[in-house]
């Protein structure tokens, strides 16, 4: 199913979206990329949950040519893909490389699998038919790996970031996107004031320096940290979003056609709260030194 929603192009003004990007259907966690010179969004499906928890069993992708205008693209992936997952679908990640779209899927709180396509936004499969990133398997995996994230560095070498109960991990990537190499390794940020990490890990290079931002929790800020290294360890450097109206807060950072942007998610949707959640796209700016400045929430 492919259906486009109309963003709002103000006389004057520039291009941003009319958020929440669906005026029609609760969605949650966005990951956002660019491939091929098209902004992607992939999403929790909050419609598809019970309203009283995160128990959602599908995930949805959108893309954008402008920022402005969407295309929903409906459900990528849900959980009876996965052989082995039995219940909530959460935060997903995306990346392209080999000529394939992959897609990070974690499930039952202790897993993170993997799906590969020829489409950004269709035809994924369990290749691999395990799971990525099993709790019952690997070591230092922590109690729960959720909220996945990846990263190409301009080496070619890809990283694996997930959260596990306030502790962010790391693993590297074979190039074939659906395997790990080397151990589980955990993220240090230091100087976060207050209780730090809690989920929702995000990483981005710009001008060399590699930024991580993630949540502070329930609810939670979207602090940021940055190091020269994407293995850290991370220093302290700031609030990239303020708390939002739900009890979560989980974002992705990107650039596309010359611009910042921050995704995240609120309730702005009628009838929306804290496992009714929708997705805006709001500007983000830095100052001089590379520091973000906290970004203004168009839509609360
Ligand atoms: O959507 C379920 C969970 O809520 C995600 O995994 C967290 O990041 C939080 O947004």
């Amino acid at each position: 199913m492919v259906m486009m929603i109309t963003g709002l192009l103000l006389a004057g003004s520039p291009a941003q979206a009319d958020n929440p990007i669906d005026m029609d259907r609760f969605v949650a966690d966005p990951s956002a990329h660019v491939f091929d010179g098209r902004m992607y969004i992939y999403a929790t499906d909050d419609s598809d949950n019970s309203g009283t928890y995160w128990d959602s069993k599908d995930w949805r992708s959108y893309s954008s040519a402008d920022g402005v205008t969407w295309t929903d693209h409906g459900q990528v992936f849900d959980l009876t893909g996965f052989s082995w997952a039995n219940s909530l679908a959460w935060a997903p990640a995306a990346a392209q490389r080999n000529g394939f779209y992959y897609l990070y899927l974690p499930t039952d709180r202790n897993k993170i699998g993997v799906a590969r396509s020829t489409s950004p936004t269709s035809g994924f499969s369990d290749v691999r038919g395990t799971p990525l990133i099993d709790t019952s398997r690997d070591a230092n995996t922590g109690t729960e790996p959720i909220d996945p994230m990846t990263f190409i560095d301009d080496d070619g070498q890809a990283y694996l970031y997930f959260g596990s109960s306030r502790q962010p991990k790391v693993v590297r990537l074979n190039a074939d996107m659906m395997s790990t190499s080397g151990p589980i390794m955990n993220v240090t940020v230091n100087g976060a004031p207050g209780q730090g990490f809690a989920e929702a890990p995000w990483m981005y290079k710009r001008n060399g320096l590699y930024y991580f931002s993630f949540s502070t929790g329930w609810p939670g800020q979207i602090q940021y940290a940055t190091a020269p290294s994407p293995l850290g360890p991370f220093t302290y450097r700031g609030v990239a979003l303020d708390y939002v109206n739900v009890n979560t807060n989980h974002s992705s950072i990107l650039q596309f056609n010359n611009k910042w942007y921050m995704v995240y998610a609120n309730k702005a949707l009628a009838g929306g709260g804290s496992f009714r959640r929708s997705i805006a796209v709001d500007y983000l700016h830095y100052n001089g030194d590379g520091s973000i400045k906290t970004v203004v929430q168009t839509a609360v």
